[in-house]
């Protein structure tokens, strides 16, 4: 055995990536429940103004309305105790089940509920909230970052919300339906500069059709996937289930990337580019890097998703 998941992870070790990222959601997670959502409050309202988010799919809000009709309900006291719960990530019934949602229904949910706070329909942050020095500090910070990494800043802290699911015992995650692929005749393919291997090509081509079967058999059977920020999550089944539960309706736009041999017949491809998430649409590009290690097969045995420290990461394919 040449390579382990974990030695494959250190491919193209000079990869830049975001550490903005984590170090801005290290410093939101030591904030109290009530700077935490005031915060998100006002990160939102800033970037309503620039960037606008697409309203869930009615599939994707099925699952969070008995809970959120249940929010709608209570009186005005009792709708920011559930909002504090989910920032304290209390042993609550609505905690619990928040913590089975996938990361789009989670983000359907407070989408819903933002909505309600404008309008008055649920509790708002009291006017004229004054956030503590810290907290304004870590929003200054937010400010700071480009687009792409302050939405992923807000997607992994609403996505931590709620009772911590490792908790939970055994559960099913509440995912949205799959939707169809693609129909084969209206794929847009990709092209990448200096890259031919058809194992990347088809890669991308059918996570942009959302082609979740045959995208699975590219990878090897103990083969591994690393999302942004994420440990690795091994072997086809947990992929495949990746797949279908965090990754419909993904446009990938590969730009450029380097092949390069690896020990024992193994292929090593880094691919840069821009992806966009369904929830903004053109109006943010995540600029990204894809790091693949492939088997003698042609075999994907690895891939790690990375969002990069700066859009001159882009044209970093050094090794
Ligand atoms: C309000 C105040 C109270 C508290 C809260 C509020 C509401 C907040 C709301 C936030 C909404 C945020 C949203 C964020 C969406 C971000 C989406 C991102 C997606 C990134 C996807 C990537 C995919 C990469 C991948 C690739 C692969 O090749 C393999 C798969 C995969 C205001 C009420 C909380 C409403 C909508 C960042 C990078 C390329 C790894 C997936
Ligand atoms: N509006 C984006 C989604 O539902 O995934
Ligand atoms: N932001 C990484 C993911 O979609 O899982
Ligand atoms: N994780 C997929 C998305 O947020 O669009």
């Amino acid at each position: 055995m040449p390579f382990t998941i974990d030695s494959a992870r250190s491919i193209f070790p000079n990869t830049l990536s975001a550490d903005a990222v984590p170090a801005t959601i290290a410093r939101f997670n030591q904030l109290n429940a009530e700077d935490q959502l005031a915060l998100i409050w006002f990160a939102y309202l800033e970037m309503g103004k620039t960037i606008t988010i697409a309203a869930p799919g009615a599939a994707n809000m099925v699952f969070a309305e008995a809970t959120l009709n249940e929010i709608r309900k209570m009186p005005a006291q009792q709708q920011t105790q559930v909002m504090c719960d989910l920032a304290n990530h209390a042993d609550t019934p609505i905690c619990r089940t928040y913590a089975t949602w996938s990361p789009n229904i989670k983000l359907g949910f407070w989408y819903q509920l933002g909505q309600w706070m404008e309008k008055g329909i649920v509790a708002p942050i009291p006017e004229g909230y004054k956030l503590s020095a810290n907290a304004a500090a870590v929003l200054q910070a937010i400010r700071e970052l480009e687009s792409g990494q302050q939405i992923t800043v807000l997607r992994n802290t609403v996505v931590d919300l709620g009772f911590d699911p490792s908790k939970l015992g055994g559960y099913k995650t509440v995912a949205e339906p799959v939707v169809a692929p693609t129909e084969v005749a209206k794929r847009s393919l990709v092209s990448i500069e200096g890259v031919t291997n058809e194992t990347v090509l088809n890669y991308m081509n059918n996570l942009n059709a959302n082609d979740f079967d045959a995208l699975i058999e590219l990878f090897a059977p103990d083969g591994a996937l690393q999302p942004p920020f994420q440990r690795p999550i091994v072997g086809k089944d947990a992929v495949f289930r990746f797949f279908r539960e965090e990754c419909q309706n993904l446009k990938l736009l590969p730009e450029r990337g380097i092949v390069e041999p690896a020990e024992d017949g193994y292929t090593q491809i880094k691919v840069t580019g821009k992806v966009q998430t369904p929830w903004f649409g053109g109006g943010v590009g995540m600029n990204m890097a894809w790091r693949f290690l492939l088997t003698p097969e042609g075999k994907i045995f690895f891939v790690a998703i990375d969002l990069l420290a700066s859009p001159k990461e882009l044209l970093n394919l050094a090794r």
